[in-house]
């Protein structure tokens, strides 16, 4: 296990931003890399708003929700450090506050060679405002993320974008960024999508072997959840889930598994501990509980090292068994997030959700007891939800012993059984996303029920706002510290504004 990993300080200063080349200290089991391999290309790896919001409009999405990390691109960047690139630059715009005209200002200042640009579907339409400020630039530049497994080609229409990249990030840009500093076109990498070439996708590669995703440069102190105390991090200990869920959007990667050890995990837990002061850490996992006997040998390791530090991470309800949840309260889960989704059992059965209303009852009121606060996602407004089946799933939410829920209107996003019935059904045109891509579209796909926005507040306004949510608000109040943004949360909620300025 890596230990004695050095104290430094907690993040750079708001606003400002600093490559990995000189800032980070580097780790005893990570020796610098001899002088005659450091490379010249300047490289920034870019997350932008995707909503194309002002900066005051993101001031207000920060206060109400928190600014989550994009692990993605730390990856990426450790990925680049080991190829010798030291002159890389995560520029992550939510947490900086930053509009696009402050990304091009931040990228003139830098002066790129390559700029990476990473995407989810609906966060498209920022993202290609990222590209083009960096194409002004005169920097090359390359888009990548989970969208672009479906959408690799299509995203090339977008002039200020050089090339495409499918799949693993962590061994593309390492390959097109030494193509570039030998000054040749790049060819034949795999997942590299060109005008004239077509690379297939990047195979996965083990998180383990890459290293832990650079997190130096990164606006640490500007990163938070409304759940977790601060400072707060995340992390990933396993990617990948075998469930076919009908909603839920895969790419080649997360249909294997592959995990870290529990030493490679708990390591990084205590960096995060004792290098950034990090009180609460949220795994991004897609089921952290999928192998068990990893999760109980974690929480060994933690309990023998006495880490002392917050987590939460997402599970499936039939994942969950009892003397599992006491081990994992017994190791600091604070939060176990639940894929619930619904409430009615044939939309259930529709979701493919292998799953039933006894089994989260069960799975819910087991972590409750073993001390583990739950937190539920539901989907409201699925195809042909009807107002009764609408119910059953607020009903669901508020007799659990749930402490926050999620109610995400349903989303039939590209390549996804859902997508098709949609389309099937008629609710959706066949080529909304093409054209999307395209430019065409820059307003949210339809809700398949027509009513699908207004479900959703009034689910929330049913949850948040019941006499039996004054404890756990106010124990969640004492316990995280968040007074001012969870009274501003309820605040907007009261008021009736839009819960869904994230909810794409
Ligand atoms: C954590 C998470 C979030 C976090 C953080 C977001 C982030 N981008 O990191 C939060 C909560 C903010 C979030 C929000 C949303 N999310 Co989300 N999220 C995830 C989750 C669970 C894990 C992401 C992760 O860290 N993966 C591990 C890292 C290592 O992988 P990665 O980030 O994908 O990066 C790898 C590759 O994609 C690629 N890559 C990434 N960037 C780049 C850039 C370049 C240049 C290159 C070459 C390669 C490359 O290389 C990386 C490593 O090799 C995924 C599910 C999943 N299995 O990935 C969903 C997922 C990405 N989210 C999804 C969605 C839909 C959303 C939302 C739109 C949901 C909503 N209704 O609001 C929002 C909007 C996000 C946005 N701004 O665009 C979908 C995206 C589907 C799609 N077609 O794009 C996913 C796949 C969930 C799903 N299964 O349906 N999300
Ligand atoms: S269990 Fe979660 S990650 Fe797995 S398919 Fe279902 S929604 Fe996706």
């Amino acid at each position: 296990m890596r230990k004695a990993l050095p104290v430094i300080g907690t993040g750079t200063p708001a606003g400002k931003i600093s490559g990995g080349c000189g800032t980070a200290t580097p780790s005893p089991e990570r020796p610098a890399l001899p002088r005659w391999r450091k490379r010249k290309l300047r490289i920034a790896l870019v997350r932008h708003h995707d909503l194309c919001l002002n900066t005051r409009q993101i001031a207000r999405v920060q206060k109400r929700a928190g600014v989550l990390p994009h692990l993605g691109l730390g990856y990426i960047h450790t990925a680049l450090k080991s190829a010798g690139f030291h002159d890389v630059v995560q520029i992550d715009t939510p947490a900086l506050g930053l509009d696009s005209e402050g990304l091009r200002s931040l990228l003139t200042d830098f002066g790129p060679d390559l700029v990476g640009v990473s995407t989810t579907t609906p966060g498209l339409p920022g993202a290609i405002e990222a590209c083009s400020a960096a194409k002004s630039t005169g920097a090359r530049v390359i888009l990548g993320g989970p969208h672009t497994e479906v959408y690799s080609h299509e995203n090339l229409v977008h002039d200020s974008i050089d090339y495409i990249g499918v799949g693993e990030g962590i061994t593309i840009m390492p390959e097109l960024a030494e193509a570039l500093e030998r000054g040749e076109e790049p060819e034949g990498i795999r997942g590299l999508v060109t005008r004239k070439h077509h690379g297939g996708a990047a195979p996965m590669v083990n998180l383990e072997d890459v290293g832990w995703p650079e997190r130096s440069g990164l606006p640490m102190d500007r990163y938070y959840s409304i759940m977790a105390p601060r400072p707060f991090a995340t992390m990933i200990s396993s990617r990948g889930c075998p469930f076919k869920c009908s909603f839920c959007f895969k790419q080649a990667v997360d249909k294997k598994s592959m995990y870290r050890t529990p030493e490679d995990v708990v390591g990084e837990m205590v960096e995060l501990k004792e290098r950034w002061g990090v009180k609460e850490i949220m795994f991004y996992d897609d089921v952290f509980t999928l192998h068990r006997g990893r999760v109980r040998e974690i929480c060994e390791l933690i309990g023998k090292i006495d880490l002392k530090v917050r987590w939460e991470a997402p599970t499936r309800v039939d994942l969950v068994p009892e003397p599992l949840l006491k081990a994992m309260a017994g190791a600091g889960c604070v939060r176990l997030r639940f894929g619930i989704e619904h409430g009615d059992s044939e939309i259930l059965d529709r979701m493919r959700k292998e799953s039933d209303i006894g089994k989260i009852e069960r799975a819910v009121t087991s972590a409750h007891e073993a001390g583990i606060k739950g937190f539920g996602y539901f989907i409201v407004g699925w195809l042909d939800e009807s107002r009764e089946q609408f119910r059953r799933t607020v009903d669901l939410a508020c007799r659990l012993p749930l402490d926050y829920a999620s109610f995400y209107t349903a989303t039939p996003l590209p390549g996804t059984p859902l997508h098709t019935e949609a389309v099937a059904a008629g609710r959706i045109p066949a080529d909304y996303w093409d054209r999307f891509v395209r430019g065409e579209f820059d307003s949210r796909i339809g809700y398949l029920v027509p009513d699908a926005q207004e479900r959703a507040q009034k689910a929330y306004r049913s949850f948040f706002m019941r006499r039996s949510m004054i404890k756990p608000l106010l124990s969640h109040m004492a316990g995280t510290g968040q007074w001012r943004n969870t009274l501003d949360g309820l605040r907007s909620l009261h008021r009736s504004t839009s819960n869904t300025d994230r909810d794409f």
